[in-house]
């Protein structure tokens, strides 16, 4: 192996998802220098579907940033969800009672549209398929990053003032905080999702729950020719033991209301098996290190809130790194942790209470049961119940 030849860089960035892409052009913007440090190839990221339901405020704050041009001109607006259960459809205006609305986009399309406004429009430098990324000194004022690059296989080495860890839930970054000094909250479900794609348009002009004894089944549009479907299954069960045919009928029946157009069926592109879980790292930062997006913290899919809740912390911790870069003001990155804890706990807390909506009536415990329909019926009889939940829905609380 070469030695490494080092080079210096104001900010390192690690992982090229929505968080730190973010977080790159957000200082590109301001000129100052980073690096992005990719582990995929480019191809590979602008084409992996995950995510695509985007907040009002988050494509807002995009559009302020010059990053939501694309996104304004293609996604589709959603103003309503549908919740199924009993055999009846209960369309859920959220539109009508906070006038904000979801954005359906996908994940990869936004992370096309960020990787070409950073690396192409601002010129910024990222390198992808690097390998073996190591993070050391985050204690001091001059902390490094190394990595093995992916055509010479030379190991390289760079010098920072910062490094914002945004490699996601599996990266490296967040086992870069020494023991003792970030507390990890978990939480575990007990329950497995089923997270289909399917090549088929979607089947209603908005999401579907499905709240059924089967267990829960949600339905969300992707684009006009993509569904992402949701099936409740036991946590670690195999994709394999669905097949087409059991998907589809148990779609059917989870999703079943009266008078509701029949599911347009498609071929399965995408079918694994997640085990819900959440974990939140406080705080998100360490020394010059600071976490960004699931990095940080991880939401379950429940209430979509994972791709949100990573826009926001790169918004606040770009606009603190080109405060205290260009100006030396330091109350952005001091205030990081807590101002994006905020939210994450909210979202957290709202996650948790839909996930007892969608899943107590699976239990099989009638107690469960009966308390989890009295908590979506509310959503229909109390004008009160229906205002938070359409707050939470599309977090457009005005302070968390
Ligand atoms: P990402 O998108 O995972 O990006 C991290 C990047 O870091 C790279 N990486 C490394 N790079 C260098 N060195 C290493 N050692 C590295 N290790 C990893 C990875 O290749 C990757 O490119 O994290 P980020 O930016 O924090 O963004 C978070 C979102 O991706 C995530 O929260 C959402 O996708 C979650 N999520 C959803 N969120 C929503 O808001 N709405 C949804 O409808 C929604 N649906 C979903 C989802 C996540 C899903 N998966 C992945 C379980 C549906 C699914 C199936």
């Amino acid at each position: 192996m070469n030695s490494p030849s080092p080079e210096r860089v104001p900010v390192v960035v690690i992982g090229a998802g929505p968080a730190g892409l973010t977080v790159g052009t957000l200082l590109r913007a301001a000129s100052v220098d980073c690096v992005v440090l990719e582990a995929e190839s480019r191809a590979v990221i602008e084409q992996r579907p995950r995510a695509g339901v985007l907040e009002d405020w988050a494509v807002l704050a995009l559009d302020r940033r010059g990053l939501g041009h694309q996104l304004l001109k293609r996604a589709a607006r959603h103003t309503a969800c549908e919740f199924r259960f009993g055999g009846a459809g209960y369309r859920f205006p959220y539109g009508e009672l906070t006038g904000r609305h979801h954005y359906v986009y996908p994940q990869q399309s936004l992370v096309t549209d960020l990787v070409r406004e950073y690396v192409d429009v601002r010129a910024g430098d990222a390198r992808f398929g690097v390998r073996d990324v190591g993070i050391e000194g985050l204690a001091s004022a001059r902390p490094t990053v190394s990595y093995t690059d992916a055509e010479t296989g030379e190991r390289r080495l760079l010098h920072c003032d910062f490094v914002v860890g945004a490699d996601g839930a599996r990266g490296v970054s967040r086992a870069a905080v020494p023991e003792g000094h970030a507390r990890v909250a978990r939480h575990d479900y007990g329950v497995g999702w089923l997270a289909l794609l399917a090549q088929a348009p979607p089947s209603s002009d908005c999401v579907l729950f499905g709240v059924h004894p089967d267990g829960f089944a949600g339905h969300m549009a992707r684009s006009s020719e993509v569904t992402r479907y949701y099936l409740q299954c036991p946590p670690g069960d195999d994709p394999d033991n669905w097949s087409h045919a059991r998907v589809w009928a148990a779609l059917r029946t989870r999703l079943a209301a009266a008078g509701a157009p029949s599911l347009t069926e498609g071929e399965l592109i995408e079918k694994r098996v997640l085990d819900l879980h959440d974990y939140v790292v406080e705080p998100m930062s360490y020394g010059r290190l600071f976490l960004a997006g699931d990095a940080a913290h991880l939401i379950a899919p429940i209430a979509a809130k994972g791709l949100n809740l990573a826009l926001h912390d790169a918004f606040l911790l770009g606009d603190a790194l080109v405060a205290y870069l260009l100006r030396g003001d330091g109350r952005g990155l001091d205030d990081y942790s807590d101002t994006c804890l905020r939210r994450v706990w909210d979202y957290q807390e709202f996650s948790q209470w839909l996930s007892e909506l969608y899943h107590g009536s699976a239990t099989g415990d009638p107690f469960r049961a009966g308390t989890s329909f009295a908590r979506l019926r509310r959503l229909f009889t109390s004008p009160t119940a229906a205002a938070a939940f359409a707050e939470q829905y599309l977090g457009s609380a005005e302070h968390y």
